[in-house]
């Protein structure tokens, strides 16, 4: 397969003014007329259309229809000569919309028709130049038989709409703004509508509808909830207001990606639409409330200022997951949300980067897109225009917006467009940020301090690594920090030289220090006594902290430090060191040990009454698994697995018991006889009561608390955790309550989609045969994205007993299941086999069994280019 290079990028040589596209609809003979007026804009005469997947029907060029010979047609393109400088071209082409299980492109779900086309998925449909900063004016007819198409949709404002003979009847949508096809979107069948609507602040009134299944009409309110709050926060925050008459939201149970910013018309995977509080958890309303605002922050940020290729694809997504994470973190808690997402980067962004498929943030090269809407593009990204914000403070980074907005407005612009917006409109040099978005790997500051208490001055000195070494070009990192005292929790004060003044300043949460060269020193002076040292408050850059801090340190920050971030770290460092201590006991066949620093720090946690419930929950959570094995890669240890579960297990097992009756006593003070709410409170509440419920269920004594919560049946947060502090219990009652829960729900397809991920993801010693006999029960189709990842994704990525089991029977089942995917749906089969990529992290018995299953995937010779890429670069 080819790959495609960002120094490769030229200019358009033709621009399309104007798309007209008609749709007459047949399941697996659908028509495309395609009328598109060109102009040329260079002297290249040759016109190149994307295409694949087509069948060419007819060509026409002014009116006049082309012979075989007058175009050259390929897989991928189709090829024609064009010397005028004005002309029209009617493509008509045919597609199969039922036999698409690719699911990109124009495609059937429950029998309804729906579009995906980013990233290359419009090729698929006709022939165009299928490349984001084609920008065009769309007017689309849909035809389509009345009765099974009630509702005709596509991007815009309806202009036209009628009966036809035989049953049919058509619909007519245009689109006022240019947009790139990736943008496009199609929408028929029988579906039901919300309605609502949303007053702008500039008085206009846009209807707001959320298109669903008859049978789900009950689970739209917190989505259109969820949609009114980004409006008017999207206003209140930036001032961007909405720029059409109507917002509509379709979900669907096919899809592969969480949902689509389609101009004007949204299409969603259904598990970020629906949701009641007796099928959905807390983590699911939470998720449905960000992604909503996710792709309605994208119409300006995506849709209005577009990318000028796909190596930009970090200007839509990293602004828009920046954008998304300060909604919610508005909506709930900021603490709490700043930490979720740290976590986020570490157990699944910092992987990433460290393994075969790290990439900067602006990829330089790919095989294939899709490949390439990874966490690092979307949570880092974020991460990178948050750095903008730190530097700037809030107001400088709106101004920065703001210019954004005027100068590029209607635009496919590059990351450089948005940077230097951001450095004009507040008159600062931000060269140096281009460093983040060229190199690959998660940077490391190693910070040490030397006090002299003759002189008082405290010395900080700061060097930046980039993958162990010194060669990168020098990132320019903000390090927010304070100076506390060890007598009384507060601030130290002390004083700066005139030349670091210019360096280092106030911040809202701290001193703000610009470490901008590999090595650099801070002198504070006049400093009482030798501080503790609470440093990357907020997480202020996505970076490893490498700072021999004491754990007499760590305990102090881990109970009073005012920044909520660095106090959860401070706990989640003494966590880690412990974890990491009990796998070298394992491994040296020691005694594994509860330290007294970790055991220290969660004690005065469990006992704060003053902190929040949520933090408290986030306080006493050991770090996740992919955290540890990060944390040992990075020690240069490869990974037992063995070892990482008999450490969690005594760990848990051991808080457990130490801490059995603070925990009991939380857990039942947290008991709630209201009905479900979704608010801040409430769900800190059930976080909180969940965490100790999940402790607890490792005493014989407290075991029933989760069959009386299973029994309860009050919401399925608490249902759910239930069923989850049960997973590693290999016992008749479990298997009774999950047999309950599948009668219950088994015609609730989200539902399901738990059933099988819990199950998937089990911890019993029958982990493995479970997970196989999960692809042969009835329900679980391979067509079905959601499905397939409930059950592989989750077994790859959260099932370390299943899936690393020593007799690497694991891997040969997912390898072998990825195979089968692969042939219906590459996109998805693409994150399936990604836990493969860690191979190199692990013992050297399950490297080797790892790798054997990547040669077998390799030497298949079938995979798409999809898997083929992600495999290939393993191997490398
Ligand atoms: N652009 C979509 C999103 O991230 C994904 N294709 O919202
Ligand atoms: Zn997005």
């Amino acid at each position: 397969p080819k790959e495609i290079f960002l120094k490769d990028y030229r200019p358009l040589d033709f621009e399309i003014e104007s798309v007209d596209l008609t749709f007459e609809l047949d399941p697996s003979e659908t028509l495309v007329t395609n009328r598109m007026k060109f102009v040329r804009k260079t002297d290249q005469s040759q016109l190149k259309l994307d295409g694949e997947h087509l069948v060419l029907v007819s060509i026409e060029k002014d009116g006049k229809i082309l012979d075989q010979e007058d175009f050259y047609l390929t897989e991928t393109d189709l090829t024609l000569n064009c010397p005028e400088q004005q002309f029209e071209l009617v493509v008509k082409t045919r597609i199969n919309p039922e036999a698409n299980t690719r699911l990109e492109g124009l495609y059937r779900s429950s029998g309804n028709y729906c579009t995906q086309c980013e990233a290359e998925g419009f090729r698929t449909i006709t022939y165009y130049l299928d490349r984001p900063d084609c920008l065009s004016y769309f007017t689309t007819k849909i035809i389509g038989d009345e009765c099974e198409n009630k509702v005709l949709l596509s991007n815009g404002n309806l202009i036209e709409f009628g009966e036809l003979e035989g049953g049919k009847h058509f619909a007519v949508w245009e689109d006022p703004h240019k947009k790139p096809c990736y943008l496009f979107a199609l929408v028929a069948g029988n579906l039901e509508v919300v309605e609502g609507h949303f007053e702008t602040k500039d008085s206009r009134r846009v209807d707001l509808r959320l298109y669903v299944q008859e049978n789900n009409l009950d689970k739209c309110d917190h989505a259109m909830a969820s949609l009114k709050k980004s409006m008017k926060w999207d206003e209140e925050r930036f001032g961007l207001i909405y720029d059409l008459d109507v917002y509509m939201v379709v979900a669907v149970d096919d899809f592969n990606m969480g949902a689509m910013e389609n101009k004007g018309l949204n299409v969603f995977n259904s598990k970020f639409v629906l949701a009641k509080p007796e099928t959905a958890t807390d983590v699911d309303f939470e998720g449905i409330e960000s992604v909503i605002a996710h792709e309605y922050f994208h119409n300006w940020t995506g849709n209005r200022v577009t990318c000028r290729d796909w190596f930009q694809l970090t200007l839509k997504e990293g602004l828009t997951i920046f954008r998304d994470q300060e909604f919610t973190s508005d909506m709930l808690s900021p603490a709490v949300k700043r930490i979720e997402d740290v976590k986020r980067l570490r157990s699944f962004q910092f992987p990433e980067d460290a393994g075969p498929m790290s990439h900067p943030i602006q990829p330089q090269s790919y095989i294939e897109m899709n490949n390439f809407y990874t966490m690092t593009v979307y949570e880092k990204g974020a991460e990178v225009v948050r750095l903008y914000q730190t530097l700037l403070g809030r107001d400088g980074f709106r101004k920065g917006m703001d210019l954004y907005f005027d100068r590029f407005d209607g635009q496919a612009v590059t990351v450089e467009d948005f940077r230097n917006a951001m450095a004009d409109a507040n008159q600062r040099d931000l060269s140096q940020m281009h460093h983040w978005y060229i190199q690959p790997g998660t940077p490391k500051v190693t910070v040490t301090k030397q006090y002299d208490a003759g002189n008082k001055t405290l010395s900080l000195s700061f060097k930046q690594t980039l993958n162990g070494k010194q060669e990168h070009l020098p990132l320019l990192i903000p390090v927010v920090f304070d100076v506390l005292s060890p007598s009384n929790e507060a601030a130290l004060s002390f004083s700066l030289s005139e030349v670091d003044q210019s360096r280092c300043s106030r911040a809202d949460n701290g001193w703000l220090f610009e470490l901008t060269k590999h090595d650099e020193s801070l002198v504070l002076q006049g400093v009482e006594e030798e501080g503790y040292l609470s440093l990357f408050r907020g997480f202020s850059a996505p970076i490893l902290l490498d700072y021999a801090c004491t754990q007499d340190e760590l305990v102090a920050l881990a109970s009073y430090d005012s920044d909520s971030f660095v106090r959860w770290e401070s706990i989640q460092t003494l966590a880690l060191m412990n974890l990491i201590e009990n796998v070298q006991a394992v491994e040296d066949n020691r005694e594994m040990v509860l330290s007294e620093y970790y055991a220290k720090a969660l004690e005065s946690n469990l006992a704060d009454t003053s902190l929040d419930l949520a933090l408290k929950s986030l306080a006493i959570t050991l770090p996740d698994e992919s955290y540890l094995q990060e944390a040992l890669s990075d020690k240069g240890m490869l990974i037992n697995t063995d070892s990482i579960l008999a450490v969690y297990g005594y760990m848990k097992q051991t808080i457990a018991e130490k801490f059995e009756s603070s925990l009991l006593a939380i857990y039942q003070q947290m008991q709630s006889s209201e009905a479900y709410r979704y608010d801040k409170d409430a769900i800190a509440h059930r976080m909180l009561k969940n965490r100790c419920l999940n402790y607890l269920s490792k005493l014989p004594a407290q075991q029933d608390w989760m069959q009386t919560q299973f029994d309860q049946q009050s919401n399925m947060t608490d249902v759910f955790a239930a069923l989850e502090a049960m997973k590693p219990y290999d016992s008749v009652w479990k298997k009774a309550n999950l047999a309950d829960f599948y009668h219950k729900w088994n015609h609730d397809d989200l539902v399901l989609d738990k059933w099988f991920a819990l199950q998937a993801s089990d911890q019993s010693d029958s982990a493995l045969d479970l997970v196989k006999s999960l692809v042969e029960h009835a329900d679980f189709h391979y067509t079905n994205p959601n499905r397939a990842r409930s059950v592989l994704g989750v077994f790859g990525r959260m099932n370390m007993k299943g899936f690393h089991h020593a007799s690497g029977e694991g891997y040969a089942f997912l390898a072998s299941e990825v195979l089968k995917l692969d042939k219906i749906n590459p996109q998805v089969a693409a994150r399936i086999v990604s836990p493969f990529t860690q191979w190199k992290r692990y013992d050297v018995a399950r490297q080797e069994k790892m790798k054997s299953q990547l040669t077998k995937l390799i030497e298949s010779g079938s995979l798409s280019k999809d898997v083929y890429e992600i495999v290939s670069k393993s191997l490398k």
